[in-house]
């Protein structure tokens, strides 16, 4: 430094400025290099964070699996420890515990239960002792899984409050109605909203065979209308997703109505319709097939493979409402008694039939709970 200040004495007074100008040049270019590379830095952690967003749910989902592993191996009381550590949550990714919990295995069960016992629900109606259980995880998506948890939940509910319900496939039942109520009333694209003696009628006889006191539903139902449940962060899987998303799209053939032709069409699934067309890219479709009314199985065809009918069990013999295009462009009626599609692969046959019966019912655990429904009624018959 001195010895540029002692050259800079031998300079011209104008060569001394250029210098100085230089100097100056040069210390704006490292600042500018400085401020760069903190954007830098901050670019590259958002992108680390984005990716770690990303991939959030395994990630999380190993961790908890690892800790929960470790516990299980340096812990006598296992389950029981496991299940606090879970319930306590701190950290933890509900939606990892949620699908931790749901697992099949004897210990997942054990823990499950576990888990199940360290909520209190005594003297709380069944909404309010919904609201706690699921809020301490996120329900998984897999319908087993949900009707493993669910069962434990109306145990644990059911011992904290005998007397209540006649059998725990009462308060089960009852859940389930209640978790549909909560999406129907609250999910803006369920456009009729079920009235309470809806929801009385929907729920007849759920008490092995007799009904349960209407001030109780009341009750219950307007829980539900004033308040939604509030659920875990939404990662695109929870049971609202499930119930109203089904949506679907893909190649597949149809065979004609009148004319027997297969034609390849590109078939969209949404809003309980299923949509025709020509080509991908088309605006409009050849044709709308609403689902309502209808019903969906696998069939056999002697000229093509992985097929299914739609058909309309309570007009056989009729056409079934949908509207075509036709040769020369307009709108009609379809001719149709009973629809023939055939999927690319097996795999995707019963992919479509499952996401068409989703649609149609809605209610893609409605299998599930139905079932529960009949042992209840047998109950009284007995
Ligand atoms: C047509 O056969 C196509 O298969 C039509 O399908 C079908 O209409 C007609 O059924 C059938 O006659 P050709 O093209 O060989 O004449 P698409 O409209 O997808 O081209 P659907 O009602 O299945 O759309 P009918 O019932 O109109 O005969």
């Amino acid at each position: 430094m001195e010895d540029t200040q002692e050259n800079f004495s031998d300079l011209t007074p104008e060569e001394q400025e250029e210098i100085e100008r230089v100097r100056l040049h040069k210390e704006e270019l490292q600042n500018d290099i400085q401020r760069l590379k903190m954007e830098i830095a901050k670019v590259i952690t958002e992108l680390e964070n984005f990716n770690y967003t990303d991939g959030s749910t395994i990630a999380e989902r190993n961790k908890l699996m690892a800790m929960g592993k470790k516990k299980f191996n340096m812990d006598p009381k296992k389950e029981e420890d496991v299940a606090k550590f879970l319930y306590k949550g701190e950290g933890l990714h509900k939606t990892a515990i949620g699908d931790y919990l749901g697992q099949r295995e004897e210990v997942y069960i054990k823990t499950l239960q576990c888990f199940v016992e360290l909520h209190e629900f005594a003297d709380l109606n069944l909404v309010q002792a919904l609201r706690q259980f699921l809020w301490s995880f996120r329900l998984p998506g897999e319908a087993q899984k949900i009707d493993r948890m669910m069962e434990a939940f109306a145990i644990r509910y059911c011992h904290c409050n005998p007397g209540v319900f006649q059998s725990t496939d009462t308060c089960y039942v009852l859940s389930f109605a209640i978790i549909m109520l909560n999406t129907s009333l609250h999910n803006p694209n369920v456009k009729e909203k079920p009235t309470l003696e809806r929801f009385i009628t929907m729920n007849r006889g759920i008490n092995n065979g007799g009904d349960l006191p209407q001030e109780l539903l009341r009750n219950l139902y307007d829980s539900i209308r004033n308040e939604p449940f509030k659920i875990p962060e939404d990662d695109g899987n929870d049971l609202t997703h499930t119930f109203f998303n089904p949506d679907r799209e893909g190649w597949l053939s149809k065979l004609g109505g009148r004319v027997k032709t297969w034609k390849r069409r590109w078939f969209i699934l949404t809003d309980n319709c299923l949509y025709y067309f020509e080509y991908t890219t088309d605006k409009e479709p050849r044709g709308i097939i609403p689902l309502e009314n209808l019903c969906v199985k696998p069939s056999e065809d002697s000229r093509k493979l992985n097929c299914f009918d739609l058909y309309s069990p309570n007009s056989k013999g009729h056409t079934i409402k949908a509207c075509k295009t036709d040769t020369d462009g307009r709108v009609v009626e379809g001719n149709h008694q009973f629809y023939r599609i055939s999927a690319p692969s097996r795999e995707e046959r019963d992919e479509w039939i499952k996401s068409i019966r989703a649609s149609i019912s809605r209610d893609p655990f409605y299998d599930m709970v139905a079932s529960r429904k009949k042992k209840l009624t047998v109950n009284k018959s007995n």
